[in-house]
């Protein structure tokens, strides 16, 4: 008989052999879990717009539809608040971050800093989308939580994961030691752990980048397609280009099966369109516990220091001989 671990029982297995790990934070990663299962129910329906109403109408129960990245923001906000460990989050969708009332007494160390629902332009054409997120320990004492505790750089990340709405939905985190993947069973409403000890390979054959930017980047990256397009046997080249468009989903296959994801400064972006502290910071996490390398062409994504909660960043992550391919040109033709 297979032995199935789902994620409740896999966290406290986790919390007794690392002792650093402490309930609140194992409440907070199930609270999360409890809350992905609603957003995945809400994803799954998108389809039945027709039948249910559209963002913005009424559905048949009388009932306002929401848009599903609002609708999975308060989802994430009401677990959160209702569950006493965490004292404030930054999400997308707030231009500031939120501070919540001790009202349980329990004197809540961590904070979270999330994406609900990150590429939701894709759900109106069934493609995958994922919710991203990051836990902290909060460096104020007590009361209200400060902008400072926000504004830590991702080496100081307790956690982080993301949950892929795709074909079959996926809830993958780190807590710094190793990358665990679980796969929502729907018959029994569960993660399970199908992912164990994620590895991401040295290097992989599929390159993930919206070429349509080709002539917007700096002569470093056009290189690095270049090179990625260039015939020889020896490296596995030409590579495979995928560009789903939907971070989580584009990551999550370099992670499983080696590749690398880029998201560079444009003549339009200097900065890149990602956003550091909420879509960076956990997906470089997870990837670096897996492995993998996760730098802004330069610097590791985890060891810049966030000045506003929504400052985006040039990103290159995935598979470590490929990323370091792209740093290598990059920095060979910085203009
Ligand atoms: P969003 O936060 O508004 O959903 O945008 C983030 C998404 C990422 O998931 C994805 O990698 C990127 O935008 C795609 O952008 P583009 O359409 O410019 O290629
Ligand atoms: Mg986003």
């Amino acid at each position: 008989m297979i032995k199935v671990t789902a994620l409740p029982e896999f966290i406290i297995q986790r919390e007794e052999e690392h002792t650093e790990l402490t309930a609140p934070l194992s409440t907070l990663l199930r609270d999360i879990s409890l809350s992905a299962k609603i957003v995945n129910r809400e994803v799954n329906k998108a389809g039945l717009v027709d039948i249910l109403g559209s963002a913005g109408t009424t559905n048949v129960q009388g009932e306002m539809v929401q848009k599903l990245d609002k609708f999975a923001n308060e989802r994430f906000i009401a677990a959160f608040q209702t569950g006493g460990e965490c004292c404030g989050i930054a999400s997308e969708e707030y231009e500031d971050f939120l501070c919540f009332e001790d009202h349980l007494g329990m004197h809540p160390k961590y904070l979270v800093t999330m994406d609900p629902l990150d590429g939701s332009s894709n759900i109106d054409v069934n493609v995958s989308v994922g919710t991203i997120f990051s836990i902290y320990s909060r460096l104020s004492e007590s009361g209200l939580c400060t902008p400072e505790d926000f504004l830590q750089p991702g080496t100081e990340q307790v956690a982080a994961g993301y949950v892929i709405y795709g074909s079959s939905t996926m809830l993958v985190y780190t807590t710094g030691h190793g990358v665990n993947g679980f796969t929502l069973d729907p018959s029994i409403g569960e993660f399970c752990l199908s992912h164990p000890d994620i590895k991401i390979p040295k290097t992989g054959k599929i390159y993930s980048v919206n070429q349509g930017n080709y002539d917007l980047f700096e002569e470093g990256v056009k290189r690095y397609i270049d090179y990625c397009h260039e015939s020889d046997p020896e490296t596995n080249r030409p590579y495979s280009h995928r560009y789903i468009g939907s971070m989580v989903a584009d990551i999550h296959r370099s992670l499983i099966k080696g590749g690398i994801f880029f998201y560079p400064a444009t003549k339009v972006s200097p900065r890149g369109k990602l956003r550091l502290v909420y879509e960076c910071n956990p997906m470089a996490f997870i990837v670096e516990q897996a492995g993998g390398r996760a730098t802004d062409g330069k610097n590791r994504i985890v060891e810049l220091k966030p000045n506003g909660l929504h400052d985006r960043v040039p990103i290159f992550i995935g598979s470590p001989d490929m990323v370091l391919k792209a740093e290598e040109l990059v920095q060979k033709h910085k203009p």
